[in-house]
């Protein structure tokens, strides 16, 4: 049996969630106790020495990084579809896996850091990082429906949760309706779970 390690209100926690949910592996979630700083004791660290959720446990397999836990569950139990062999689509995937660990967390995860936990960072350049995003998410999937590929793959799972709690970190994405109709359209898919902050991008509220 899979074991998820995670925090409720954690995007990167979220984007493992999804995957099992969409991929219906069967598994168990345990809550890791932020408050009591559980992710900073002995027992936790010897599973992420960086004291962080997501981490995923399969059997001997001790897994830490949402990319890393994303890329495990997609070979594992994906098919060829979510993480595909092929060496060109692969490396597709994994330009927009490294666009997720990085500007996606420098830019709409540090703003919903700041805005609902308070955490001080620069704001200026977490927004600069931010609408070069999306203005790059925006005239890609302006021409595709999926971030990768002619198909879904981790890649979308990997960049949906910090766009999908935009109003938590103030973006405001109506300049961008191919990113909020991407987003509905995950949010459409059979096993789709959702978490608290995430509204319904497939009807966003009007003007
Ligand atoms: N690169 C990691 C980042 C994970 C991360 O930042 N997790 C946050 C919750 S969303 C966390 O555990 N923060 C606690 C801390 O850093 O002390 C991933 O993609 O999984």
């Amino acid at each position: 049996m899979i074991t998820l390690y995670e925090f409720p209100l954690s995007g990167h926690s979220h984007k493992a969630r999804l995957l099992l949910s969409l991929l219906k592996v069967p598994h168990e979630r345990v809550t890791v106790s932020g408050a009591e700083r559980a992710h900073k004791a002995p027992e936790f660290l010897a599973m992420n020495p960086f004291g962080q959720v997501p981490v995923l446990r399969d059997g001997d397999l001790v897994l830490r990084d949402s990319q890393a836990i994303l890329t495990y569950l997609a070979r594992r139990h994906g098919g060829d579809t979510w993480l595909p062999s092929d060496p060109a689509q692969h490396a597709q995937v994994a330009a927009w896996m490294a666009t997720a660990a990085n500007e996606m967390t420098r830019g709409p995860n540090a703003l919903r850091l700041h805005h609902k936990f308070g955490r001080d960072i620069q704001v200026g350049e977490a927004q600069q990082i931010t609408a070069h995003l999306l203005a790059v998410l925006e005239a890609r999937l302006s021409q595709c429906d999926w971030v990768a590929l002619d198909h879904i793959t981790i890649a979308d799972i990997a960049l949906f949760p910090y766009l999908a709690l935009a109003p938590e970190a103030q973006i405001d994405l109506t300049p961008c309706p191919h990113v909020v109709a991407w987003l509905g359209r995950i949010q459409a898919l059979d096993g789709y779970v959702g978490m608290p902050g995430i509204p319904d991008h497939r009807h966003p509220p009007g003007p």
